[in-house]
């Protein structure tokens, strides 16, 4: 296991990540890249300048090697990868500049997917400032769940994204994990409207105060609800922070737009910026990240991002 002390410690698949720019046909061009939720939170982490490392199994092959090799070049420790037998969990994705796709899967029974408590090594969650896991992780496998359980409960502060993924699982489930972690949860960042008033069973009617009063009734301590183009919504000690959207310059692929703000609000955190300052440059981040295609097709520098936290949209402007 690695030795040192970590900022930000994500824990999850990483997976191969095949992306059209075009529609599936026989014969299309596609982009081969290296994503998954926990990969793009870490390299948003690593980006915002945190010591960051990956907790993830991934096959012994060549792939696996280039894939981990991009782990490293993008600025996160891999030490924590476990090399384990079994194939890659892949998914295809087309370039989604509206962030409405759902993506195709093939991952059941992956490498990735089983991530077990066993893996998970006390010492190295105990020492990171921050733990990550999300709600993908907790879909995959019964084992993978159990993974993130355990790291929950051993973090000193363990932020959760739900990242509710309706062909991996139910609503029904989603909620009960998120039952289960909440008490444990430091922040948790759904999305809102749609993830978070599914999550919680909440109507149409339903505004953010009752997302936020519903989180916090299960035990989360703090709630950013991330809201797209509408920047996000921090509620920390009873109080309500609205923080901006920044305008994106050029919009190519949201996937893992909320993945970066995740990473980046981790980073930041974990590095002693109070909550609100960490979204405000995670929705910042997150601005940025959408002008590359595929989950990691880029990941900003703190610098960029700092620049990019300047040119908030003032609430009100379409
Ligand atoms: O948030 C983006 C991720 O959903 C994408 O990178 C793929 O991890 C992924 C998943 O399991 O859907």
């Amino acid at each position: 296991m690695p030795d040192g002390r970590f900022d930000v410690l994500v824990l999850g698949e990483v997976l191969v990540e095949l992306s059209s720019s075009d529609g599936w046909a026989d014969g299309r061009p596609v982009r081969l890249g290296f994503s998954g939720d926990a990969l793009n939170v870490a390299a948003a982490a690593g980006g915002a300048g945190a010591r960051t490392a990956l907790l993830a199994r991934v096959p012994q092959d060549e792939l696996g090697d280039a894939l981990v090799a991009r782990v490293a070049e993008l600025g996160v420790d891999t030490r924590a990868v476990i090399r384990a037998g079994g194939q890659h969990g892949v998914y295809l994705t087309r370039a989604d500049p509206a962030g409405e796709r759902h993506f195709v899967y093939v991952r059941h029974g992956s490498a990735g997917s089983q991530l077990s408590p066993e893996d998970v090594d006390e010492e190295l969650v105990r020492s990171a400032g921050v733990v990550v896991g999300s709600g993908i992780a907790c879909a995959v496998s019964a084992s993978a769940y159990a993974a993130v359980t355990r790291a929950a409960g051993l973090a000193r502060a363990f932020v959760y994204d739900p990242n509710l993924r309706p062909r991996l699982t139910t609503a029904e489930a989603a909620r009960a994990v998120l039952q289960e972690l909440a008490p444990l949860t430091h922040v948790v960042t759904p999305s809102w409207p749609g993830e978070a008033r599914t999550l919680l069973g909440l109507d149409e009617a339903a505004g953010e105060e009752e997302a936020i009063t519903a989180l916090s009734g299960l035990g989360v301590r703090n709630v950013v609800l991330t809201c797209g183009p509408g920047g996000a919504v921090v509620s920390s000690g009873g109080v309500v922070d609205r923080v901006p959207a920044v305008q994106a310059a050029r919009v190519v692929d949201q996937t893992g737009a909320g993945d970066c703000l995740t990473g980046t609000l981790a980073a930041r955190i974990a590095l002693g910026d109070s909550l609100v300052d960490a979204v405000r440059l995670g929705v910042a981040a997150a601005s940025l990240s959408v002008q590359g295609q595929g989950g990691t097709g880029f990941v900003p520098s703190l610098a960029q991002s700092r620049t990019a936290a300047r040119q908030t949209i003032p609430e009100g402007v379409p």
